[in-house]
């Protein structure tokens, strides 16, 4: 009996032991690839009819869709509802460039309530004007002259988190995308549709991926350690 006892309280505490490593340290990437389901389309290249010097200067092509080998770019994967989590310099210093009459680049994704920092590497007027949707952030317009290399824009126009859609009034073509957010949690697929969110505590999640023309699609995600994630969009 006193034996049986004794082991039987050991294992207790093994168990408790195991239950707290389970609990507390274990996390890993999130990774994979968003694939489109339709057929790639043909780069199509954009006409230039202003400013022809500098934004002819490269062939400025329709990148609202870009698929190549199967996978998507500029699609933003975030993981729901994961606690903790640290935000990179990049989001917390998030920066897209003017360079050639595009904005460099497409998405950008910055922790929600920083600075936005927009650079003029083109040396001619720009003007940054913001259309926030459904995020209800204060709408941005703001002219950049061609001596303005770096401006700052306040926190107030990226409060909240969403999407904020980025155009410029003297190039109709220019087309970029914010995202403001509160998880650092968030990825956008590169090259080929990769992407990879690091540190995520293990959990059970909901995942929600959106692209600028093919919407939003949700998913669960069982994260255990390092862990794949592939998804397919459009179609
Ligand atoms: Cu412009």
């Amino acid at each position: 009996m006193r034996i049986g006892h004794l082991s039987l309280k050991i294992a207790a505490v093994f168990a408790a032991v195991g239950l707290a490593l389970a609990g507390s340290a274990f996390a890993g990437s999130v990774s994979g690839t968003i694939r489109f389901s339709g057929k790639a389309p043909a780069p199509k290249v954009l006409s230039v009819n202003k400013d022809k010097k500098v934004c002819g200067k490269n062939k400025i092509t329709d990148d609202s869709l870009v698929v190549k080998n199967g996978g998507v770019s500029w699609a933003v994967v975030s993981i729901k509802g994961a606690k903790g989590g640290k935000f990179s310099k990049a989001m917390k210093k998030a920066t897209v460039d003017q360079d050639g009459c595009i904005y460099t680049p497409r998405v950008t994704v910055m922790k929600a309530g920083t600075k936005l920092i927009v650079l003029n590497s083109d040396k001619i007027l720009h003007n940054v004007h913001t259309r926030p949707g459904k995020s209800k952030n204060t709408v941005a317009n703001i002219a950049q002259p061609k001596f303005k290399k770096k401006l700052k824009m306040s926190k107030r126009y990226f409060k909240k988190p969403g999407i904020v859609k980025v155009t410029c009034d003297v190039h109709d073509w220019m087309t970029g995308w914010v995202v403001s957010t509160k998880t650092p949690f968030v990825a956008i697929s590169g090259d080929g549709g990769k992407f990879k969110i690091d540190g995520v505590p293990d959990g059970s999640y909901t995942v929600e991926i959106w692209h600028e023309k093919l919407g939003t699609k949700t998913m669960k995600v069982d994260v255990k350690g390092d862990t794949k994630l592939d998804a397919t969009i459009g179609g």
